[in-house]
């Protein structure tokens, strides 16, 4: 049936790591070989095999409008002809910048870059900078690219692949790296107590998507804010996939909370590579060239990113985020009553267009309630539900995307596959 793939995949093995460029795209954490993808449109992917999918990964995220989606692709295709890369300032670096300051209520000014990875460190480094401080506090169980500083008790590829610790990385790097559980304030005020004056910041995903989906709990964002406030340490908001997913405006707009810095990525480059970091003038103006803090890129702000960005911005504008949010509540809702009907312990959170399966009988709010989740039943739930059309991130520890071109029948295929399947608790 994946025959293509197959031999694709044996092919890739002996040329790429993993056969994969990034490693959760192996799906060893479900047991299964890749399928390596044709095409893609909307809501629904093709592989080499031309077995088509109603896709529920969306690349990690970017294709909030699906993919191929006509205003994006006929964007582009009209900067190709352009020049894909000047390596000199062009119009639609502004205009995207412009769409991104409107939209997000704490960042003043903001600086491209070419991945999410690229943003968090550049803010990080950012951070230190400007206090003077070494230190920093991430959350176990939140993915914020693969800066070495980032890779202690890291989600995502890292959770899912069980890699221990951060091989690689000085000792020394990550001897900075403070580590605290999702949504435990009293962990984090302890972290102040003991290391305060040399914190330079807390960075958080506001809502966690590479734990799986953790909801921050009520008060926690809030109580992140008002501890660096009170401790001259910065709130960074990686906002990589939150950023116009949870809100037009994100998870500053949607829960009110103003993080001093924010990073971005995914839906911002429309597919392209892009990310992005931005938030108070006084810190941003602290960047090189009119500051001292250095960061740079050959590739930041070409023009084909830019204008896929300013396309995707343009269309998401528009799109009803509420409608989008009630369609997927009632998916996830419904997917928790099918499943928990086959006697299995089953959780599933949700918010805006994102959900995650727990197998588990407890409320997931951090790392360690998420890994209490069954991961033979996780596996034996992907691989069922690939067999039956519905393509889902390949990890327990990821969040299930939909997207804007996901029709109620696609919404519908999920839960039929969903009701034929088979687990066994
Ligand atoms: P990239 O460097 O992969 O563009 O972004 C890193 C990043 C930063 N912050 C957050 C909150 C992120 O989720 C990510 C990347 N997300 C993962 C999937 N959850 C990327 C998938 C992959 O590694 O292939």
């Amino acid at each position: 049936m994946d025959h293509r793939s197959k031999k694709l995949f044996e092919r890739a093995q002996q040329l790429i790591p993993g056969g994969v460029n990034s490693p959760v795209r192996a799906c060893l954490g479900v047991d299964s070989d890749p399928l390596f993808v044709a095409h893609a449109k909307g809501s629904h992917l093709t592989t080499v095999d031309g077995t088509t999918f109603v896709d529920y990964v969306q690349s990690w995220g970017p294709m909030l409008l699906g993919h191929a989606h006509p205003v994006v692709a006929s964007a582009i295709h009209a900067a190709v002809d352009r020049g894909t890369s000047y390596g000199a300032p062009c119009e639609d670096e502004v205009v995207l910048a412009e769409a991104v300051i409107d939209a997000l209520p704490a960042v003043e000014m903001v600086r491209m870059v070419n991945s999410g990875t690229e943003a968090t460190m550049s803010a990080l480094r950012l951070a230190r900078g400007v206090t003077g401080r070494n230190k920093v506090i991430k959350f176990v169980g939140c993915y914020h690219g693969h800066a070495d500083a980032f890779l202690a008790s890291a989600g995502s590829g890292v959770a899912t692949l069980s890699i221990p610790g951060t091989p690689g990385v000085p000792e020394a790097t990550v001897r900075d790296t403070l580590l605290a559980p999702y949504n435990d304030l009293t962990a984090v005020a302890e972290l102040f107590a003991l290391h305060g004056k040399d914190i330079a910041a807390i960075i958080v995903e506001p809502v966690a998507g590479n734990m799986g989906l953790v909801l921050p709990v009520d008060g926690f964002l809030q109580g992140l804010r008002d501890l660096c406030t009170e401790h001259g340490a910065l709130l960074i908001f990686d906002e990589v996939i939150t950023g116009f997913r949870v809100n037009y405006g994100g998870a500053q707009k949607r829960f009110g909370i103003t993080p001093d810095l924010t990073t971005l990525g995914k839906i911002i480059g429309g597919g392209l590579p892009v990310g992005a970091y931005g938030g108070r003038a006084d810190l941003m103006r602290r960047i090189a060239p009119c500051g001292e803090v250095y960061q740079a890129g050959t590739l930041s702000g070409n023009p084909l990113a830019m204008a896929a960005g300013i396309a995707t911005l343009t269309e998401l504008k528009k799109s009803d985020y509420d409608a989008l949010e009630a369609r997927v509540a009632a998916l996830a809702g419904e997917l928790q009553n099918i499943l928990a009907a086959k006697g299995v312990p089953v959780r599933v959170n949700t918010i805006a267009s994102m959900f995650t399966v727990f197998f588990t009988d407890q409320p997931v709010t951090d790392f360690a309630s998420a890994k209490t989740a069954n991961a033979a039943l996780y596996t034996s739930y992907y691989k069922q539900m690939r067999d039956k059309g519905i393509y889902l991130a390949p990890s327990p520890f990821e969040a299930a995307m939909v997207s804007f071109a996901h029709t109620d029948a696609d919404l519908a295929a999920l839960l039929d596959a969903a009701r034929a399947i088979t687990l066994t608790a």
